[in-house]
């Protein structure tokens, strides 16, 4: 939605204000007189620039849209082996996966783009000092497990890193300060994700500062036609790439570019497939994955009655028990096809939300209530434009844990917990010794993601382990 409409002539500042006029937007010029040429000149180039009969289109359409389908069932779901899934399938379906990486046709993509307001961390959520021994950050972390799957699989895992315009500066200036974490640098591969403007609730746009609209990044689902737009599906198509891995950057537990996950949706020759993990409980404010129409979609927390929500089957089993996390594996000509097609296939969505801006004499206001309706797209929409989709079960404590609030569920604190909790667990799984009881231990995932690379650092105590695993100080191992 970044570009003029290609069939209104808004070359000269008297069209476009003319243009704006005519759509009833005549107001974002209202401090026009009052501006310097460098701030009339910003302001001339951001509202020439956003495709306005579009956004109006939006606002509109998400104000008037209900609710999805009523008449849905449960998707079907690939379980774990642990939940009466086929091992020698799983077996069958990392095979392949690990071929796709060895064939070098997979990438990964992080979706990097939002503010961290809920943290409340100044900077960029993927620069957040995670680590529970070291502070490593959340992009160090997931640049380690990028490099390791290199090493072991002779191929690099080209990484397309998703910001958005609030972040792109500070991402790129963290990478570049720390030499990418070692990956080279044609790897890593930086796009930047569109914005949408804010409106009012009578439908107006509204001006953050008298030479600027206001406009938020456009949700998750931008990443899809951010990938087409910024030219990195050709980039990828030059590359060989044809499978995208793509997940979260606030989840340093995700099992990146999972070779089972890879592997299943290769077999089911998936346009897009979904992981999901059993609900803690029907209050949980995650979307489910089902089945409507015989298409798949990601049904929202809202969507879902009480009594949906908390169905049982005979065993006592969430019927709707599937939480998406919002990690996918994409086709990546079904990338195209659905971004050439987004306004189609990917409606945006409003929240009400309170918005700085100005009032009719020029002075800031911050609202304590919401002021206006902010429109995001999600990545979880495309599901329905997918002929075929395949749904794997993970599991949560070792693949889920995202950093979202400062303190209490979803909090650093529990991220840590997990990530040292699941490294305890690969390194007792290998047989390796001294391990810390209740201490703090982290590994370095470029050489150890998962029990099996644990057992091939071919050790029998923690203290030979070098840097590869770290325990807190003062811990005999
Ligand atoms: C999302 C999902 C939720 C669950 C959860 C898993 C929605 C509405 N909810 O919750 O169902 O899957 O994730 O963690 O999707 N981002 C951008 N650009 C944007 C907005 C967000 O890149 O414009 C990124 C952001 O940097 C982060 C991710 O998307 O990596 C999730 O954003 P969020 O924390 O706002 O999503 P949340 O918690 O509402």
């Amino acid at each position: 939605m970044g570009r003029a409409h290609p069939q209104i002539e808004t070359g000269t500042l008297e069209a476009l204000r003319e243009h704006y006029d005519s759509h009833g937007q005549g107001h974002v010029f209202r401090f026009w007189d009052r501006l310097d040429a460098a701030g009339r000149e910003r302001l001339r180039t951001q509202a020439a620039a956003i495709d306005l009969p579009a956004v109006l289109r939006a606002h509109a359409a998400s104000a008037a849209a209900k609710p999805g389908a009523s008449d849905f069932e449960p998707a079907p779901v690939e379980r774990l082996p642990d939940h009466g899934g086929d091992p020698a399938q799983f077996e069958r379906a990392a095979e392949r996966g690990r071929a796709l990486l060895a064939a070098g046709r997979v990438a990964a993509c992080v979706v990097a783009g939002g503010q961290a307001t809920r943290l409340g961390f100044d900077g960029p959520k993927g620069t957040f000092p995670l680590g529970p021994l070291t502070g490593r950050s959340l992009f160090e972390l997931q640049a380690q497990k990028i490099r390791g799957l290199g090493r072991r699989h002779g191929r690099p895992l080209p990484w397309y890193v998703m910001t958005s315009p609030a972040t792109d500066a500070a991402t790129r200036g963290f990478f570049a300060r720390n030499a990418n974490f070692g990956l080279p640098r044609d790897d890593v591969v930086f796009f930047v994700q569109a914005t949408v403007p804010s409106a009012d609730f009578a439908g107006r746009l509204m001006l953050e500062r008298p030479d600027r609209i206001f406009e938020n990044p456009n949700g998750h689902g931008g990443v899809l036609t951010a990938l087409l737009d910024s030219g990195a599906l050709d980039d990828m198509d030059r590359r060989g790439i044809d499978t995208l891995f793509t997940y979260q950057v606030d989840n340093p537990l995700v099992r990146m570019a999972d070779p089972v996950y890879l592997g299943f949706h290769d077999a089911a020759r998936a346009d897009m497939s979904c992981k999901v993990v059993c609900k803690v409980d029907p209050a949980e404010k995650v979307g489910v994955v089902a089945r409507a129409g015989g298409r798949i979609r990601v049904i929202e927390y809202s969507e879902l009655d009480a009594e949906c929500r908390a169905a049982r089957d005979p065993a006592g089993n969430l019927v709707y028990w599937g939480g998406n996390i919002a990690i996918h594996v994409f086709a990546t000509a079904f990338v195209r096809r659905v971004a050439g097609d987004a306004e189609r296939l990917l409606p945006y969505h409003a929240s009400e939300k309170p918005i700085p801006t100005l009032d009719a004499g020029g002075r800031p206001v911050t609202p304590s209530r919401p002021n206006a309706r902010k429109l995001e797209r999600f990545v979880f929409d495309a599901l329905p434009a997918a002929k075929r989709v395949c749904v794997l079960e993970a599991n949560r404590c070792a693949e889920f844990s995202p950093v979202k609030n400062a303190e209490g569920p979803d909090s650093p604190e529990t991220a840590r917990r997990d990530l040292s909790a699941r490294a305890r667990a690969w390194i007792e799984a290998a047989g390796i010794e001294g391990i810390p009881g209740e201490r703090d231990v982290e590994v370095d995932h470029s050489l150890i993601d998962g029990p099996d690379d644990a057992r091939a650092l071919g050790i029998h105590r923690i203290s030979e382990a070098g840097n590869a695993i770290l325990t807190a100080p003062g811990v005999v191992s």
